[in-house]
């Protein structure tokens, strides 16, 4: 927390280095959303132009390696980052310029959620992405997030139930991972598996409709990031991230005809009757002003 020469307090600075989905579903606006939803302030540094709908990928545009190495510059010199969320990198030469500006910069939390494809199919990342996320940038990351079939593809075990979930998190902290969620959306039961190298947890879930959903596994890494920059423990932190996710899931609604976004602010329809009484203005005619 810092001050601003305002009254008021600036909430941490959280960034994510990820894709544009112009449906805003997933990606960069999925972040943002989540962590506005949280309280935090986003910023963010463009890896890829996607085009795409709800219904799919249509291409993918990544962006040069200098302009991200810029994008990232220009904001580190400006803002204090809380912590870094990294989702879709598109190909190596991104994941390379993200490695060298973790090596340059500490920073206390960083979440790597190894996008490789599009809810839809669509390959997010190259080959030489995937071997490099693999290698090198894994083990610069304090949480690594991958979902069933990325942990498949990471680890090269096949994985059908929590037992080989739990086998994949253990192989890839010995690959060198500091701590690992696999994240069981793609299982029937959505148990996410959770270990920071020494203890394992299982987080239960209710399996809601997730595969008709698009941005879970985004939301998901973006609440865990700023759970995690507002100073709570990776169990606690998973656990909170994974119960905002599955509401929000739950919350969604269509937009188009394919698959659909959360809703990442369910929380502000919780009580609309009490909309506005926090924001009366002084002239005193607001509606919500007693006497009116
Ligand atoms: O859900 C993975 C994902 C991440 N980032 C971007 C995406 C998608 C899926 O479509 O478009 C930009």
């Amino acid at each position: 927390m810092s001050t601003n020469g305002h009254t008021t307090t600036t909430p941490p600075i959280l960034l994510t280095i990820a894709g544009f989905d112009p449906c805003c579903g997933a990606g960069t606006v999925a972040d943002l959303k989540t962590f506005a939803a949280h309280g935090c302030y986003g910023v963010a540094a463009i890896t890829s132009m996607t085009v795409q709908n709800t219904q799919g990928v249509e291409a993918v545009h990544n962006t040069p390696s200098a302009e991200l190495r810029g994008q990232l510059e220009i904001l580190v010199k400006d803002c204090e980052i809380a912590a870094v969320k990294i989702g879709m990198l598109g190909n190596r030469g991104n994941a390379v310029v993200i490695g060298e500006f973790l090596d340059a910069h500490k920073f206390a939390h960083v979440i790597l959620d190894p996008v490789m494809k599009s809810s839809s199919g669509t390959e997010l990342l190259d080959a030489g992405g995937v071997k490099y996320v693999a290698t090198e940038l894994m083990k610069r990351a304090s949480v690594f997030t991958p979902n069933v079939p990325e942990a498949e593809v990471l680890t090269g075990l096949e994985i059908k139930d929590v037992s080989a979930m739990e086998a994949a998190a253990r192989k890839l902290v010995e690959m060198g991972a500091q701590a690992v969620i696999v994240k069981g959306g793609h299982m029937e039961r959505a148990v996410d598996v959770v270990f920071d190298g020494s203890e394992l947890v299982q987080l239960g879930g209710d399996r809601v409709k997730t595969e008709n959903m698009h941005g879970t596994g985004c939301t998901f890494a973006s609440a865990l990031t700023a759970q995690l920059a507002a100073g709570r423990g990776l169990i606690e932190a998973a656990t909170l991230a994974k119960a905002y996710v599955t509401k929000a899931i739950e919350k969604g609604y269509a937009i188009g005809k394919g698959r659909m976004p959360l809703d990442h602010f369910y929380r502000l329809k919780i009580e609309p009757l009490a909309r506005g009484t926090h924001e009366l203005p002084t002239h005193g005619m607001h509606p919500a002003e007693s006497g009116h």
